[in-house]
């Protein structure tokens, strides 16, 4: 799940989502990331300015930003790293009753200089104490009090324990990129061409709207097969689609977008590409179980699970329809 190979160079235009890692300065931060990064408890340094690190979550490039929590970072960078993040992590020590006021106002703030609708994790660091579940409670219904509007989720959390930290990143992983896909991106079509020893099957899934909309685009996009042992990975936008195209020597298939506003950074790209490549690589499974000759109702089948799987990619206001049929092959 957790890329532990984390690339520390903090390439901005390589992350798919930003994430700005706040909280006053000892409540834990650093040798919180660093447990989820390593899985080890190493000492630490009061964050002097940011440290930046790249993760890689389900195929999902997430940046996280640790902001230092000294004042005077809190006043000149905080504003400018939150206000340009997609996401807030927000940390609390729970040993340290005499902060929380502290915390809370500076949450507050943090509030007002994220984008909104943003999803908010806040993460009450108990350390190795044992807190007992109400004061926890106390402290979550604190900061959950904040702002009814945003999603907040309130986690206590241990790195000297581990407790709780498959769920950070269970957290990460599925409200970050459920909200990704929701604001902005969604699959619109996707076709896939397979060979067999009847003939070239394509199979369409996409949702009913697009049918009209995009039939312009399908001879743009025609099928092609890797040659040999290569893969074929493309990417590229196309009338403000996002369109991303795989292929190995026996398969090939594509997915297109919903269209988004020209002014939007794109985002996902790294997540669509891996939908795809996963997709080949099942196809290539499949194959080996039942050789070339894949049938429709294999296929059938198969897509269904792939749809279900993927189904947070699909817009929810619309059922995808499916549609197989083989083609001529002149
Ligand atoms: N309350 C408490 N503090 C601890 C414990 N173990 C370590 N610490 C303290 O927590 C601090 C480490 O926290 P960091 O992860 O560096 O804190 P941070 O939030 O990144 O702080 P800044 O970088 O200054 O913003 C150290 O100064 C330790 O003294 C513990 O079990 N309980
Ligand atoms: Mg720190």
């Amino acid at each position: 799940m957790l890329d532990l190979n984390s690339n520390s160079t903090w390439l901005s235009d390589d992350r798919d989502v930003s994430i700005s890692v706040a909280g006053l300065d000892g409540v834990g931060k650093t040798t919180i990331i660093n447990k989820l990064l390593n899985e080890e408890i190493t000492e630490t340094y009061s964050t002097y300015g940011i440290n930046q690190e790249l993760v890689n979550i389900n195929g999902l490039k997430l940046g996280l930003t640790d902001l230092g929590g000294k004042e005077p970072f809190r006043n000149s960078l905080w504003p400018s790293y939150i206000s340009r993040s997609d996401a807030l992590i927000f940390v609390v020590d729970a040993t340290k009753e005499h902060q929380i006021k502290e915390s809370k106002k500076w949450f507050t703030r943090s509030l007002k200089w994220i984008k909104k609708d943003s999803p908010i994790l806040v993460l009450i660091n108990t350390w190795n104490k044992k807190i007992n579940q109400k004061e926890i409670n106390e402290v979550s219904n604190l900061f959950k009090s904040s702002s009814p509007r945003q999603l907040i989720e309130c986690l206590n959390v241990s790195p000297i324990t581990g407790e709780n930290l498959n769920k950070t990143i269970d957290w990460l992983a599925n409200t970050i990129i459920t909200n990704l896909i929701s604001t902005g991106v969604s699959v619109e079509s996707f076709v896939a061409y397979l060979k067999t020893d009847n003939g070239i099957i394509e199979a369409r899934i996409r949702t009913p709207s697009v049918i009209n909309d995009t039939e312009g685009m399908f001879p743009v996009i025609r099928y092609k097969f890797a040659s040999g042992n290569e893969s074929i990975l493309d990417y590229m936008t196309l009338n403000g689609r996002q369109v991303v195209m795989a292929a190995d020597n026996q398969t090939s298939c594509w997915l297109m977008t919903n269209m988004i506003d020209q002014n939007k950074e794109i985002k996902g790209a790294s997540l669509l590409m891996k939908l795809l490549t996963e997709f080949i690589m099942e196809i290539q499974g499949l194959r080996e179980n039942k050789g070339a000759n894949i049938s429709e109702s294999d296929l059938t089948g198969y897509l269904m699970k792939y749809l279900i799987d993927n189904q947070s990619f699909w817009s929810d206001k619309e059922m995808p329809l499916f549609e197989i049929s083989y083609l001529d092959n002149n």
